[in-house]
């Protein structure tokens, strides 16, 4: 099923075969445009070399090519499945999956609905002026196709509100554009997207960390019983292995540039070389890998257990998980702080959900602390970043009412206080960072706290015009 561009609003789910659903979009997409222009990208371009989707296939899903992005062909694409999709898992298991809303979890699947499309706007907002102090136009491409693509997940979302939830969820999709990321009177739902993105390392670290976050919550809506969210996070989750790359890889390069002017200069010192030293790295994934922690909301949840029970939100890869999938009968353990000790604790599984997923997401971000060491072992340094304790600087669940250290030491708060600038990024660590942001918008030049990138984008060079500023 490939996409109709001959539309208004590109998409493979025959909207011109439903004129109310249709009006219904076509309405709300001047609100978006205006929130575009004033919420998003803030540096004027003529174009950019964007991707857009283009196919729901397997293959070739996507085109790249200079595109206004005012122009940008924002549409709703759900994945291609089968007419005979079961549900996996829940009290439901092995019927059918839902091609609508039953009336009893319409509003637990909107809350989901809402709250995962809250956060596609939000980022935008945040990343709203990087674009004024890009470290390369590849990086700026990079920024901007972020953008879009988080732009259209908010139309995925809204697709799902006004197709499936009436005039309620018209005014949920109107709602949308109208919280605002840091606003004091309506902010944005979830925490982490309340804060500032600043800086090209908070970026990075944000595409790395919290654009992850993203990855696992739309891999457990993907398993959901509801067939439309279902395949619309299906699709989601290819863009949003792109996102994953411009932190991973961005992060790589500010770590081997770093390793070199310490190599270089013969110190760890290299501020006043121009460099992020790589304490104030550490400092950044400590804040932003529990910020992001903070996403999987408590522990012990029951909203989570009720969620799977309904079949609305599974587990991370739930197909391929060898147990029972409804998991009544089962026990996990939580981590839990008793008496002044952090231990474990023996609770239902179904309670541990969000803590199953969250150790999903934990593993995972291993994986970058790996590749960031072997650049600075290759790169002769003997220093390693590693990842805080999971209880590090927490304020949703369990850990919030606790202070523990990096380390996972349980601390008082006057030693918290004492030493949170040493774990966290000082002011004057990010007055320093901010220093070095200022714009390089020449092809194939690069600022100098980040090593340029190995490869261009879709096999173009790194001198080539990513971008033209207007
Ligand atoms: N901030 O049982 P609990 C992405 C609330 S990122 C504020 O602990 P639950 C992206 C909670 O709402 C993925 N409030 O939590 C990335 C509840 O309130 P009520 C976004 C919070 O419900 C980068 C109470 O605390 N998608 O796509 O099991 C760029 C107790 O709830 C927070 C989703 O999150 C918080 N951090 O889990 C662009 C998926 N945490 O009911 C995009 C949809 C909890 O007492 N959301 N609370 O009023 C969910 O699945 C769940 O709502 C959560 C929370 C995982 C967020
Ligand atoms: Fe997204
Ligand atoms: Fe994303």
């Amino acid at each position: 099923m490939s996409i109709d561009y001959s539309e208004k609003i590109p998409n493979n789910v025959d909207l011109a075969g439903d004129r109310k659903l249709q009006r219904a979009l076509e309405s709300w997409q001047p609100n978006f445009l205006n929130w575009w222009k004033t919420m998003g990208p803030a540096v004027p371009t003529q174009d950019v070399y964007l991707r857009t989707a283009v196919d729901v296939g397997k293959e070739g899903w996507a085109q790249f090519g200079h595109v206004a992005m005012e122009e940008y062909r924002w549409g709703v694409f759900l994945a291609e499945r089968g007419d005979d999709r079961r549900i996996a898992f829940g009290e439901q298991k092995g019927e059918p999956a839902w091609q609508q809303v039953p009336g009893e979890y319409r509003a637990d699947l909107q809350r989901l609905i809402v709250i995962q499309g809250d956060t596609e706007p939000a980022s935008v907002e945040q990343q709203r002026r990087l674009g004024e102090t890009a470290p390369s136009l590849y990086d700026l491409r990079n920024l901007f196709q972020v953008n879009v693509e988080e732009g259209r997940h908010l139309w995925a979302m809204v697709y799902l509100l006004h197709a499936y939830f009436g005039r309620n969820g018209r005014e949920e999709a109107e709602a949308l554009l109208h919280r605002n990321s840091g606003d004091l009177d309506s902010p944005r739902i979830l925490g982490a997207f309340n804060e500032e993105t600043p800086d090209w390392l908070s970026f990075f670290m944000f595409t790395y960390f919290t654009d992850r976050d993203g990855k696992y919550q739309l891999g457990t809506l993907k398993e959901s019983a509801f067939d439309p969210l279902s395949r619309t996070c299906e699709f989601m989750l290819k863009e949003e292995a792109h996102h994953m790359f411009v932190g991973t890889t961005g992060v790589d390069r500010v770590v081997a540039r770093t390793a070199e002017l310490m190599r270089e200069h013969d110190t760890e010192d290299i501020a006043p070389h121009g460099g992020v030293p790589l304490d104030v790295i550490q400092k950044y994934i400590n804040f932003h890998y529990s910020v992001s922690l903070d996403l999987f909301g408590s522990e012990k949840s029951t909203n989570a257990a009720n969620y799977f029970t309904a079949g609305l939100k599974g587990r991370w890869q739930e197909e391929r998980r060898r147990d029972d999938h409804v998991l009544t009968d089962d026990a996990a353990s939580v981590d839990v702080v008793r008496d002044g000790v952090l231990t474990t604790d023996e609770v239902p599984a179904l309670l541990a959900l969000n803590h199953d997923l969250r150790n999903e997401y934990v593993k995972d971000c291993h994986s970058g602390l790996k590749r960031w060491n072997r650049v600075l072992e290759k790169a002769g340094v003997d220093r390693t970043l590693t990842l805080p304790h999971v209880g590090f600087n927490r304020h949703v669940g369990l850990f919030a009412d606790h202070h523990i250290t990096p380390a996972g030491e349980l601390v008082g708060a006057d030693a918290w206080e004492a030493k949170k600038d040493r774990w966290l990024p000082s002011e004057a660590d990010k007055t320093h960072v901010r220093s070095l942001m200022r714009p390089v918008y020449e092809p194939g030049k690069i600022a100098g706290w980040i090593a340029p990138p190995t490869n261009g984008i879709n096999g173009q060079p790194f001198d080539y015009e990513y971008v033209h500023l207007a």
